[in-house]
């Protein structure tokens, strides 16, 4: 057999990982540092069992550039300018300077306008680490995730994550957000993630919240009830009660759309379609079943609710807006490397 030189084994190093979407219970909006990408605010995440991201990389050391795919096609624009500054901080972290060739595969269906950010980055954090030679503990791993997306650390973890804000300037706050697990072994609610009709969203996450942070006046005001919201939702969580659960999410939601619609230019991402669903939720409630509602950057609606409920609940949000679509999720696991593939 003929010996394998050092360039060789390089030119087959790659990695692919798995990663799953999250959905936060208190919400992250805001950054205090934005080159860091540092949150205002602590949030806590379910993440699904449903649409991973899958991710590889390869490195590719003959290569001039780093060359990024989107579900098969060349990205272009903010989302390639993203995946290679990522790879950039890597590199750095390792201390190599080969280009890489990303491929990415999201399976949220098309135009859902659900974030496929936290997911990716988890995913590119863990394949991108492993192609490079970073060994990095899922703290670390967290904290990398987060340079991508703040939402991404807390998609390294399965089930129920809380990431940290941190304290402090630059390294310190740096050090201190990553995410980490909330142990809640006997709670697994459904998460009904209700898909109105939309088309591309109006306004970036990353700039509604700059302008939201630097214009609306309410802002301060829902970072603080913020605080008492997430001390509250984790009594309820090690309770497993599911209602108090619900009503802490649904309430710390709607409090940071307010912050948005008060934003000047207001920002508003709930459309009529999306208030005929909270309103569909309501009558549940008044019907005599628990289900409580968030919303993030976009129109669609995720609806917690019991297991046993979910497939009434998924009937009555198809029901409440023209085009609703209805997928029932659950908690699902962390991002993972796929053993074999891409190395
Ligand atoms: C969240 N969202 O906690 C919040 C609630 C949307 C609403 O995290 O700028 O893609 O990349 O850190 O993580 C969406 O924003 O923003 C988000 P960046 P990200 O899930």
């Amino acid at each position: 057999m003929e010996a394998v030189g050092p360039q060789e084994r390089l030119l087959d190093r790659g990695a692919t990982a798995v990663a799953h979407p999250n959905i936060a219970l208190i919400k992250y909006w805001g950054k205090r540092d934005e080159r860091l990408i540092i949150p205002y605010v602590d949030s806590l995440s379910m993440t699904l069992d449903v649409f991973p991201t899958t991710t590889t990389v390869r490195l590719s050391p003959g290569a001039r550039a780093d060359s990024v795919s989107l579900d098969g096609m060349p990205a272009s624009g903010e989302p390639k300018r993203r995946v290679i500054a990522f790879l950039e901080l890597i590199r750095e972290l390792a201390g190599r300077a080969e280009p890489a060739v990303v491929d990415t595969r999201n399976t949220v269906p098309t135009g859902a306008g659900l974030a496929s950010s936290a997911s990716g980055f988890a995913a590119l954090a863990l394949a991108g680490a492993a192609a490079y030679g970073l060994d990095l503990d899922p703290t670390a791993l967290s904290r990398l995730a987060r340079r991508g997306s703040a939402s991404a650390s807390r998609s390294i973890f399965g089930s129920f994550a809380i990431c940290h804000a941190g304290r402090g300037e630059g390294a310190a706050a740096d050090l201190g957000s990553y995410a980490e697990p909330v142990p809640v072994p006997d709670f697994d609610p459904a998460l009904v993630i209700a898909l109105v009709n939309a088309g591309p969203k109006a306004v970036s996450s990353r700039a509604a919240m700059r302008r939201t942070v630097e214009t609306s006046p309410l802002y301060q005001a829902w970072a603080t009830s913020s605080k008492a919201d997430l001390t509250d939702m984790r009594a309820a969580l090690r309770g497993g009660d599911l209602e108090a659960v619900g009503e802490i999410a649904e309430r710390n939601a709607l409090g940071m759309h307010a912050t948005m619609l008060a934003a000047r230019p207001a920002v508003r991402y709930l459309s009529p379609a999306t208030l005929a669903v909270l309103d569909s939720v309501l009558q549940l409630r008044a019907d005599g079943v628990p289900a409580y509602a968030t919303m993030d950057a976009g129109p669609n609606v995720k609806v917690l609710c019991h297991r046993a409920d979910a497939a009434r609940v998924a009937e009555t949000v198809r029901g409440a807006a023209p085009g609703c679509s209805a997928v029932t999720a659950r908690r699902g696991p962390g991002a993972r490397l796929r053993p074999g593939a891409g190395q």
